[in-house]
């Protein structure tokens, strides 16, 4: 069986476009593949983070997982600080990238020139070493990942080759080389407030995302207050008509109908009546997800999984990270 890995950063309560590009998936993938799913919350230190807030989002997340479906009997459910394989890996892979490599990272390029270089932490220079190493520790072969992030799979691939090269013995690979396995089309959901830029759980701008925790009312007054356009018609043209396409996907996906049947099924009705559907099929979306969600939170349930979920990924884990520390001379014994 393939085996996939991916994560989340609790670096704010999930939004529907993690939920949607990312843990809807999850739900399926989990019965056709070995997969670890993971809340990275090394990554989202890369900027500052609330201790608190952090550890609360953490447990958050986890609870979010199981809450849409995840479950610990298909797939290995943990935290990444909980395994220190991760941290560890990542010293080694840095080790053996270079700077320019870094550097070359459209991602740190975008952030370091908004805030400077001396405006943001190292951690943000090197965090795509860290996801090198989450992916090769579990020697997954398939990584699902939106278009943004294919630069650090090809990344990953380059380091593997290189080090399997550097220090493999004859036909004997050390690590194994992922593939990238990139979302379907229509993953990416957008901005309410601003339908170019990408749906984030850390937009300072609350009413620009909906977030898997919001209450009802909450939900139908973002939904209710979404940008769209002046023509009033209810058409899938993400590039003349962004927001109202926006909307469209968001409605196709809450509800697992196609984009064009709904746009069919609202022509020549406003913007208005629409809105107001779509706020309900969010509304009916989440609810069962954030009932579960509480009864989670209340009960020593997510502990137990996090706890065997960790000591499950540490196994794995621990075996390559051996593996590449007698590679490369680490330590007294091989
Ligand atoms: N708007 C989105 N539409 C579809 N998929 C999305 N993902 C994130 N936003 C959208 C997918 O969610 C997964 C986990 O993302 P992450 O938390 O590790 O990092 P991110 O992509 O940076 O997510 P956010 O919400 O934008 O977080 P912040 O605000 O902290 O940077 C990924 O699979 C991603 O594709």
């Amino acid at each position: 069986m393939e085996t996939i890995f991916s994560g989340i950063q609790p670096s704010g309560t999930p939004t529907i476009g993690n939920y949607i590009g990312a843990m809807k998936q999850f739900i399926d993938l989990q019965n056709h593949y070995n997969c670890y799913f993971c809340i990275v919350d090394e990554h989202a230190i890369t900027v500052p983070q609330d201790p608190l807030k952090l550890r609360q989002q953490t447990r958050s997340l986890a609870a979010l997982y199981l809450a849409v479906g995840l479950d610990p009997e298909k797939a290995t459910i943990f935290i990444q600080s909980e395994v220190s394989a991760h941290a560890e890996a990542a010293w080694i892979i840095q080790c053996n990238t270079t700077i320019g490599e870094l550097e070359r990272m459209t991602q740190f390029k975008d952030k370091s020139q908004k805030n400077g270089r001396t405006g943001v932490s190292a951690g943000l220079l090197t965090y795509p070493p860290l996801m090198v190493g989450d992916i090769v520790l579990y020697n997954a072969n398939l990584v699902p990942v939106g278009d943004d992030q294919k630069q650090h799979l090809e990344l990953t691939r380059d380091f593997v080759e290189r080090f399997n090269k550097r220090y493999g013995q004859a036909n004997q690979e050390i690590l194994v080389l992922p593939e990238v396995k990139i979302a379907k089309q229509g993953g990416r959901v957008m901005s309410l407030q601003d339908p170019t830029k990408k749906m984030s759980k850390s937009d300072s701008n609350t009413k620009g995302f909906i977030s898997m925790l919001d209450e009802p009312a909450v939900i139908r007054k973002k939904i209710k207050s979404a940008v769209t356009d002046s023509t009033g018609i209810i058409e899938y043209d993400p590039e003349n008509k962004s927001g109202i396409s926006n909307l469209l996907s968001i409605f196709s996906s809450a509800t697992d109908r196609p984009v064009e049947e709904i746009a069919q099924a609202y022509e020549g009705k406003g913007y208005g009546e629409f809105k107001t559907d779509l706020g309900e099929a969010v509304v009916a979306l989440l609810a069962p997800i954030q009932e579960r969600y509480h009864e989670l939170l209340a009960s020593d349930e997510l502990d137990n999984i996090l706890d065997q979920g960790a000591e499950q990924a540490r196994l794995v884990a621990n075996k390559t990270l051996q593996r590449m520390k007698n590679a490369i001379g680490l330590g007294r014994k091989p």
